[in-house]
């Protein structure tokens, strides 16, 4: 009896190391549009914080992921209609201070897909009514992280809301390969010859 109220008391004590340490991330973000500036981001849109938890900057989106760096952390969710409006349970371990990053895609799909336009954002200060800066917050945090234009009191220009920032990369038309094939064919004979 006494052995197992022991070994209790151990799990006990253990315990809290285990468990994660989360903040909570009330993201706000406006005023969210297409590329032409005007447009809202249509309800359902995707959007995502990513975290550079490796600290060697943020990767660029792809059609396939929205980071292609391994190292970065990536919370993705949909956005509604030119807005964020999402509370987000981050798991902060290891990753508190690091740089944190909002991007916001043309699409509704839940990967940012071929040749879409997406906008990012992010600032060291402490504004838009935000309680924090762009970097990961302490363990049990709870506040409000925005990223606000001019038109919702914010400090940026309502352009920066734009889906300006990039285009994810478009997949090559199987005719293109074809070309690029004979294009490398061409080069190997051209060099075959000079050799
Ligand atoms: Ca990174």
């Amino acid at each position: 009896m006494k052995k197992i109220l022991s070994v209790a008391l151990v799990a006990l004590a253990l315990s809290p190391a285990a468990a994660f340490a989360t903040a909570t991330v009330n993201l706000g973000a406006g005023f969210l549009t297409k590329a032409d500036g005007t447009t809202p981001l249509p309800a359902s849109s995707l959007a995502a914080l990513v975290i550079d938890a490796n600290m060697n900057g943020f990767g660029t989106p792809t059609a396939a992921a929205i980071s292609d760096d391994s190292g970065d952390v990536v919370y993705s969710f949909t956005s509604f209609e030119g807005e964020i409006a999402a509370p987000l349970v981050i798991d902060v371990t290891g990753l508190i201070g690091k740089q944190m990053k909002l991007y916001w895609f043309d699409t509704t799909g839940s990967t940012p897909g071929a040749g879409t336009d997406y906008g990012m954002y992010r600032t060291d200060l402490v504004q838009d009514f935000s309680d924090t800066a762009w970097v990961v917050p302490a363990d049990q945090f709870n506040g409000a992280l925005n990223f606000l234009t001019e038109s919702y009191g914010g400090a940026s220009s309502d352009s920066a809301g734009a889906a300006t920032a990039g285009t994810t990369p478009e997949v090559p038309e199987p005719a293109s390969f074809a070309v690029l094939a004979l294009g490398a064919t061409a080069l190997v004979a051209r060099r075959r010859r000079q050799a």
